[in-house]
């Protein structure tokens, strides 16, 4: 398509729009091409994306990635991918889900019942997970930098990155719930507390005795303490839970529910006009924990927050209708419940909560505001300067509102909190504002997550990518699309941090705690991983010991006999930025990465008699073709 035809095609989708969404399809175009109408404002956002080779980004963009189960590193603006973390998926480059590094991660957390059902198929771990909701960790009230934290919807999952090295290091399976979704870290004083929620109600016993007895099934929700990963207190609760998230007082959290009907149908999940976001008094709860007024499930304190139930624990405040998204503005005071099925979002006030808990009083009393938004609100972000903007799924819009008008309308004042509209390109899901979930949100960008990217990109096939729209939010009222983001399958959610929040290593710590079970098991064979290249037979066990120093192994070639179980452990001498070594494994299916200082082991059988090449598979030196060496397995004898 020409640059006329781009042109024309976005400005017949833009007809009915302002001038504003106009500038942003002009400073879209690869020509340069403003149209007459464009404000330098739009201009100006574009030209921040655009950084000059060598420039870097000022926001990192932690994005998620959904069935693919890792987290994305992208520069921001420029929307430059970086990096991936793989967390819950299997990584050819890295290893993960090989090395034996990465396996203890993976398979430490599992359920006993879990990883007999594993095996049973012959796996260690699961090899996939749907990961929806990176969120980094927070110290009164914003970004510490220290973690991320994010879900596996699939498989029912919490892991942790440490942002020092950018590395998954702990990964938990939740007992008792289903399906991992909404996921938040604890604002305030600190994370903390990560809280999770089950989607997928099951019997509290699931042991295939109840399928068509709704009133048995549960859903519940969960507490992790994010220091620790273990699972500290969870709640029973009525209806199902979607997302999730927390006050900036440290007092409560919220679940929405688009199933509070308790249907296991389409038909049953969308009858009743009002769901429920369920509040969730954490003192009263910690305080029941303490009491004992639990059951123990699979060595969690469980306490019964239904309706009707214990009153301490929950509240459930009607809302319209299948509601999805919830968000704390950075006011610390309003929470936005995103309607979904119901045009609105419905706001509710931190401040009377208090008074929800200590009396029978109508919960929607908490409600301050209700405006209509247009079909389909999802999820809002915000700007710190009292607006929001919500994503409208079906309108293919972002809506920007604000706050205080629309509680002003909510009491009778004849006001329109829409400030304005802009077409996002298609059906957006979440979306995120630089710092917007904190209580530093600076009102600089606004990412738009778009489920649909239909004709944005040249054809790639039936599968198309998802489009990240960028959005300048800082010049003016109106929004400006300035930048379109294809993704692989499928961020859901993202978070833009500022860069100077966090801080990564170059080069690992000899002395860091992933390398602990190496360390320990050379001290036993009285090897220096450091030093010593050597090859240790223990039994039918070998263990091969080799450095690297590029262009170079340690050992250029180890003999085993067929059969045994061979570990190798590579360790990467060279400490200089960006000199990472590989190990790949010719005919084995073994490949791991072996960054600057870092070990790295694997562990397999060796079961085929002959010659085979391992080579360093990460470029590395001008000799990096020769960073190469030979195992021998010399066949059983017959
Ligand atoms: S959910 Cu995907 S668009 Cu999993 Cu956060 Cu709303
Ligand atoms: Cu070492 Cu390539």
């Amino acid at each position: 398509m020409s640059a006329e035809e781009t042109r024309k095609k976005g400005f017949s989708r833009r007809g009915v729009l302002t001038a504003g969404a106009a500038a942003a399809a002009g400073a879209g175009l690869a020509s340069g091409f403003v149209p007459g109408s464009a404000k330098p404002a739009a201009a100006a956002g574009a030209s921040k994306v655009n950084l000059a080779p060598g420039e870097l980004d000022p926001y990192y963009g932690f994005w998620s990635s959904g069935q693919t189960g890792e987290v994305r590193i992208l520069g921001f603006p420029s929307m430059r991918e970086l990096m991936r973390i793989p967390v819950f998926n299997r990584c050819s480059a890295t290893g993960w889900g090989q090395t034996n590094e990465s396996l203890k991660i993976l398979t430490e957390g599992l359920m006993p019942e879990t990883k007999e059902f594993l095996a049973a198929k012959g796996m260690k771990t699961y090899d996939n997970g749907d990961l929806h909701h990176p969120h980094m960790s927070f110290t009164d009230g914003t970004y510490d930098g220290r973690y991320l934290f994010a879900n596996d919807k699939a498989n029912t999952r919490v892991a942790r990155i440490r942002c020092d090295v950018m590395k998954c290091d702990k990964i938990i399976e939740i007992p008792n719930a289903q399906d991992i979704h909404g996921m938040r870290p604890q604002k305030y004083p600190r994370t903390g507390y990560v809280f999770a929620n089950g989607e997928h109600e099951v019997p509290l016993v699931n042991d295939g005795q109840i399928l068509n007895e709704p009133e048995k099934y549960v859903n519940i929700f969960t507490a992790i303490d994010g220091d620790e990963m273990k699972v500290a207190w969870q709640v029973i609760v009525s209806g199902n839970l979607d997302n999730t998230d927390c006050d900036y007082q440290g007092k409560y959290a919220f679940s929405t529910s688009y199933n509070s009907e308790m249907g296991m149908t389409l038909a049953d999940m969308t009858e009743a006009e009002m769901d429920h976001v369920v509040v969730f008094n954490l003192k009263a709860i910690e305080e029941g924990v303490k009491a004992g007024d639990v059951q123990m499930l699979n060595g969690v304190p469980v306490v019964d927050g239904r309706k009707g139930q214990n009153k301490k624990y929950t509240r459930y405040i009607p809302i319209p209708n299948s509601p999805h998204g919830v968000n704390t503005a950075p006011d610390k005071r309003h929470v936005v419940i995103n309607g979904k099925l119901s045009p609105t979002v419905s706001i509710i006030d931190v401040e009377k909560l208090d008074a929800l808990f200590e009396s029978d009083i109508d919960p929607r009393s908490c409600i301050v505001g209700e405006p209509e938004l247009g079909l389909g609100p999802l999820h809002t972000a915000y700007d710190g300067k009292g607006n929001a903007f919500t994503t409208l799924f079906l309108d293919s819009q972002v809506v920007k509102w604000n706050i205080d008008k629309a509680i002003r309308a909510f009491a009778g004042e004849d006001v329109d909190p829409i400030i304005s509209k802009v077409d996002v390109h298609y059906q957006p899901g979440h979306n995120s504002t630089s710092m917007g979930e904190t209580a530093e949100a600076d009102g600089e960008w606004l990412i738009s997550m778009n489920k649909f990217s239909k004709d944005r990109f040249i054809n790639v096939g039936p599968l198309k990518p998802e489009n990240e729209q960028l959005i300048d939010i800082a010049s003016g009222d109106e929004m400006s699309v300035v930048h379109d983001g294809p993704t692989f399958a499928e961020p859901h959610d993202s978070i833009i941090v500022r860069s100077d929040i966090v801080k990564p290593v170059n080069v690992w710590d000899r002395a860091d705690p992933v390398f602990a079970d190496a360390v320990k098991q050379a001290a036993a064979d009285g090897v220096d991983l450091e030093s010593d290249d050597v090859v240790i037979r223990d039994g039918n066990k070998v263990r091969v010991y080799m450095t690297s120093v590029a262009p170079q192994f340690g050992l250029e070639e180890f003999t085993v006999k067929q059969g045994d179980e061979v570990t190798v452990y590579v360790t990467n001498l060279d400490d200089v930025d960006d000199v990472t070594h590989g190990f790949c494994l010719s005919n084995h299916g073994i490949a791991m990465e072996v960054a600057p200082q870092a070990t790295s082991s694997v562990t397999f059988v060796a079961n085929r008699p002959g010659v085979h090449w391992f080579y360093c598979q990460w470029f590395c030196h001008a000799l990096h073709m020769e960073m190469r060496g030979r195992m021998f397995v010399e066949p059983r004898a017959s």
